[in-house]
């Protein structure tokens, strides 16, 4: 019988991603898995993989909104780490077949200009650390079947992280009210949904704040010059070859994705 470790949970998940072959959760032969384990599960993912010669460039926040919270069955937001690899540049097709069932879902930005450490940050605080906000596109690829998963799954899986695009028009946060900036998610051309910034914990400032605070208790701050995806806006939708999607938002402009 396997005894489940966290490192042994981190191969498996490396092992998942780099095969491509989707799996069953990790709870479902590990019940016993707590959050705190999940996360040390997911930092020594992100370890490996920064000594492959990947390089830390952000966090991103997870399950952020109402829309993507009822989705997934889940009620708490979480943070996980975005690497090099994961960013596609604007215009660079997604090809579809490097993934396992990829989704894509639109997202806020943040470009850090401040180190930014809980804990006690408020959104006022973690807003004034921000030096830009750009649109971006999520693309995620859950390790698990069907992106069935418990938070502790998907936490250990690093947030079903694959790609990123950050683009559109880059605006100083003090041009914006970001909670009231609207997007329309479309797909081939039609919209299949739409959200304000405040979908995102009321205003994704709150979310930056979140994500230095609870990151704050293991020990990590925000460094200037890194990313931060604040969580889809809306419910992800699948992607396949031929299929284009948008984000199209009023200030921050359009991040479209051409899938092949
Ligand atoms: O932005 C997000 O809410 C991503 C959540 C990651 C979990 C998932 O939906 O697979
Ligand atoms: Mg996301």
């Amino acid at each position: 019988m396997t005894e489940w470790t966290v490192e042994h949970a981190a191969t498996v998940l490396l092992d998942a991603e780099r095969h491509r072959a989707d799996r069953g959760p990790v709870t479902d032969e590990w019940p016993s898995l707590d959050l705190e384990t999940a996360y040390a599960v997911q930092q020594e993912l992100v370890r490996r993989k920064t000594a492959d010669g990947e390089t830390v460039v952000g966090v991103k926040l997870g399950l952020t909104s109402r829309a993507k919270q009822q989705r997934m069955n889940i009620d708490s937001p979480l943070t996980a780490w975005l690497t090099d690899r994961m960013a596609l540049p604007v215009g660079a097709p997604l090809d579809v077949s490097t993934l396992i069932h990829p989704r894509v879902e639109p997202e806020i930005v943040f470009v850090l200009g401040q180190r930014l450490s809980g804990p006690g940050v408020t959104a006022a605080k973690a807003m004034a650390a921000v030096s830009h906000v750009y649109a971006g596109l999520e693309v995620i690829d859950s390790r698990y079947n069907d992106f069935r998963f418990t938070l502790p799954d998907v936490v250990a899986d690093n947030a079903s992280s694959a790609r990123f695009v950050v683009g559109g028009t880059a605006r100083r946060p003090e041009e914006l009210d970001l909670g009231l900036e609207a997007c329309l998610f479309t797909v081939d051309g039609t919209v299949v949904a739409t959200a304000t910034g405040a979908a995102v914990q009321g205003h994704p400032g709150e979310a930056l704040a979140l994500a230095a605070n609870t990151l704050a208790r293991r020990g990590v701050a925000l460094e200037p010059g890194w990313l931060v995806l604040t969580g889809g806006l809306t419910d992800a939708v699948t992607v396949r070859p031929g299929t284009r999607v948008a984000a199209e938002f009023t200030h921050l402009g359009e991040v479209p994705l051409s899938c092949v």
